[in-house]
């Protein structure tokens, strides 16, 4: 009797855990990760405002590859080919201005405060 209830409270542990933890896998715990969409050779939005602690995406959708390269090095992708995504973690606050390396026309800005 007592071995059953026991059964059924363990089971019922492991099926919560799963459920909160199937969520956190596939994307941020809390807010929506701010997306910057690289599109027609310019930044969407070209500057953003973050919290600290925010993690930034960029995802290229022209069919041209770019890049994200902050201007003082502090982050820096590889070439994007169309629809790869760039993540990168703000944990200071500051002003941080990036381009594409490729094209140097492209510019944006972050602002994590
Ligand atoms: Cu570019």
């Amino acid at each position: 009797m007592s071995q059953i209830s026991l059964h059924a409270c363990a089971v019922m542990i492991v099926a919560s855990f799963a459920h909160a933890a199937a969520p956190a896998a596939t994307q941020a715990p809390s807010a929506p990760e701010p997306t910057i969409s690289i599109h027609d050779f310019s930044f969407a939005p070209l500057s953003l405002t973050v919290p600290v602690g925010a993690t930034v995406s960029w995802k290229n959708l022209d069919p041209e590859p770019h890049t994200v390269r902050s201007v003082d090095d502090q982050f820096r992708s590889g070439a994007l080919d169309q629809n790869d995504s760039f993540s990168f973690k703000f944990v200071k606050a500051g002003t941080y201005k990036y381009v594409c390396s490729i094209h140097p026309q492209m510019v944006g800005t972050i602002t994590v405060k």
